[in-house]
């Protein structure tokens, strides 16, 4: 164990102030001995990862102790409900990993308006399906543009316009009965520029300037700058933003409102940890780790995915091992494949967006051809123990194609000129295209450009309804089903974006608001019609559909059906080549459970040899679950326009 005798030695050090803490928060000594034993647990680790990261600081042991303090404190106000949730989940540490977790995501405002309202909506989310619920950052921010609630100016306190923090426990606990998981953002890599700690430094705190990177001339951000790319290059050049107040350069990675914070400080580290705990025990049982691929910077380098940004999250996590168990972490690394898989683990984030899947899946709607994919998910869907992916469509960002240029490579594919036709395909600029996306951050320079729009608009309804195409509504319809199909099945949490439950499309009004006119992403991040919901009380009365209608109905069916099959639980899944490019195939095993999946990414019917479907072993006749219609491997089977189907033993 590295640094054992010194581990050992703080921790006896330490023991007295942790005393003083039981008196103070007057708590007898035997209740304490489950802090105390986790502490043990994990101390070792956990000194470690403190050490590597602020080892050589004068101030080590200080902050150190504040740390040990915080989390104590975390813990002993942390609520009996929780806690006994935490022992449950301490129990069974695969809970979030079975085909009965289905996630969804909204935005308070934009769905029910505020956070009293929404508790009036679990009855909906049951009704869907969804156990998994993540809100839209709802935290204080700073007036005007807020980046869609990730400029946060207070970590404690509600946005007024959806409540209070009061209303936010009340739902937790309301969801908790319903057996509905929350998930809220801890945007830990910035704060807004009007959060407490920023104004301290504008108003020339050296303590709290050094909670930010705040630079008095070009010189250092000049350096820096060689190795940086620019994430939002619409909204300024360069990674810096000049302060006139302060008459100084500052740090902001995202919009020059969001000042990136500095955890080469050990405060800013104890600090953010103090706003975490108390994210936490409001009720929450995962956290999204926002934008972790910055949040450690060292000069000369890319200033992404560096080796300090996993300690950073790894240190976070045994904190939370020690005094909130149940609590979960996912990771937003919206990066190259290799980076994303980095973040995960037992003891870093243990769920994690899978964006490679959701841009090769339209990356195959696009080609009608799965190769890419199937190359991909050959060898990067398995991950380690205890952790899962979140499979998703689409979310509240855009799409960019951060695919591996050597799978591409290995299925005879140009990285470079890959991206552009999948730039032009979904802009729909591409003759042919069916998808209504819109540019984001286009980069002028680089000719670089990341993809806005609603799943359906991207799908193709948006161009079917337009023209009035009775025949392209209806592949529209099958092409988000499909994706829909694949998500629900290929391993890990599906994770629905509110609004594709009724294939909503753009809006187009986000730039009557001069807050959000500058971020097409707001073109994808519409306002819930809760007309929909009557409407379909209606249809289904009438027995007539709407597209809508439909799209809902398919989506709570095949939700429904994943739940009730074992297969799907866990991560367990093997490509299969089936032998012809339009189609993926892959197996699904969980214990002795099996499900073949079979889905075209083409407007064309397509074959598959039935003997194939032998080879996996799973014997000579199936049932489509989707369809219901039996399946005989002595003859090829064909796959209708876009069709999925998950096959199980008949
Ligand atoms: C995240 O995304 C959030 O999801 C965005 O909504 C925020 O605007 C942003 O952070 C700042 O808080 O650049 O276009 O992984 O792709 O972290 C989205 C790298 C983003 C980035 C991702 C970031």
């Amino acid at each position: 164990v590295p640094y054992q005798f010194e581990a050992d030695l703080s921790l006896k050090r330490l023991r007295p102030r942790l005393d003083i803490t039981w008196q103070q928060l007057g708590l007898d000594s035997k209740r304490a001995q489950e802090f105390e034993g986790r502490l043990a647990e994990h101390w070792y680790p956990l000194f470690g990862l403190l050490m590597e990261l602020y080892g050589t600081r004068y101030d080590f042991f200080y902050h150190l102790e504040r740390i040990l303090v915080t989390t104590a404190e975390a813990w002993a106000t942390r609520s009996p409900e929780l806690r006994a949730q935490d022992h449950h989940r301490i129990n069974e540490p695969d809970w979030f990993a079975t085909q009965k977790v289905v996630g969804g995501a909204l935005y308070v405002d934009l769905f029910s308006e505020n956070l009293g309202k929404l508790r009036e909506y679990i009855g909906y989310f049951k009704d869907l399906g969804l156990t998994y619920l993540h809100l839209m950052p709802l935290f204080a921010v700073r007036p005007g543009d807020n980046d869609g609630g990730y400029a946060i100016s207070n970590y404690r306190s509600i946005d007024p316009r959806l409540g209070t923090i009061d209303d936010l426990r009340l739902l937790a606990d309301e969801m908790r009965e319903a057996g509905i998981v929350l998930v809220l953002d801890f945007v830990f890599n910035h704060t807004s520029e009007d959060h407490q700690w920023a104004l301290q430094a504008q108003a020339g705190d050296p303590e709290y300037q050094d909670f930010y990177y705040i630079f008095p001339n070009r010189d250092v951000p000049d350096q820096y700058e060689r190795t940086l790319r620019e994430i939002f290059p619409t909204v300024r050049r360069g990674n810096f933003t000049w302060h006139d107040g302060m008459q100084q350069w500052v740090w902001t990675t995202f919009n020059s409102f969001q000042w990136d914070l500095n955890y080469s400080n050990p405060a800013v580290f104890r600090s953010m940890l103090e706003e975490m705990f108390f994210i936490a025990n409001t009720g929450v049982d995962m956290l999204r780790l926002d934008a972790v691929a910055f949040i450690w910077k060292e000069m000369g380098t890319s200033c992404e995915n560096l080796a300090e940004a996993h300690t950073l999250i790894q240190a976070f996590n045994r904190l939370t091992r020690i005094a909130t168990p149940g609590l979960l972490f996912k990771s937003e690394a919206i990066v190259h494949p290799d980076d994303v898989v980095k973040y995960i683990g037992e003891h870093e984030c243990q769920l994690s967006y899978n964006p490679t899947l959701m841009a090769l899946l339209w990356e195959s709607l696009a080609t009608r051809n799965v190769k890419l994919l199937a190359r991909s998910l050959s060898h990067r869907h398995k991950l380690p123990g205890h952790t899962a992916w979140v499979n998703y469509l689409r979310c509240h960002d855009d799409i960019g194609w951060t695919f591996d240029d050597a799978d591409a490579a290995a299925v005879g594919i140009n990285g470079y000129d890959h991206r552009n036709f999948l730039n032009r395909f979904y802009t729909g600029q591409f003759e042919n295209s069916f998808a209504r996306g819109v540019p984001f951050q286009e980069n002028a320079e680089t000719g670089d450009m990341r993809i806005s729009g609603t799943l359906a608009s991207l799908a193709g309804l948006e161009q079917a309804v337009e023209e009035d195409s009775e025949e392209l509504k209806e592949l529209a319809i099958r092409r988000i089903l499909l994706l829909q199909g694949i998500s629900m099945s290929i391993g890990g949490i599906p994770l629905l974006y509110l609004g594709e439950e009724w294939g909503m499309l753009n809006d187009y009004d986000f730039v009557k608001d001069p807050a959000k006119a500058g971020d097409t992403r707001w073109i994808h991040r519409p306002k819930m019609q809760w007309q929909y919901l009557t409407e379909l009380d209606d249809h289904i009365a009438s027995g007539t559909g709407s597209i809508r209608s439909r799209i809902f109905l398919a989506s709570q069916s095949l939700i429904t059906l994943r739940k009730s099959l074992p297969a799907l639980s866990g991560q367990q899944m093997k490509i299969v080549d089936i032998g012809n490019p339009h189609v993926l195939c892959f197996v699904r095993m969980h214990e002795a459970h099996r499900l073949i999946v079979l889905a075209n990414f083409s407007e064309s019917p397509q074959k598959v040899a039935g003997n194939l479907l032998r080879t996996s072993g799973l014997g000579r006749f199936f049932e489509d679950a989707i369809s219901g219609e039996s399946v005989a491997t002595s003859e090829p089977k064909q796959l209708e326009p876009y069709q999925i189907m998950w096959l199980q033993r008949a």
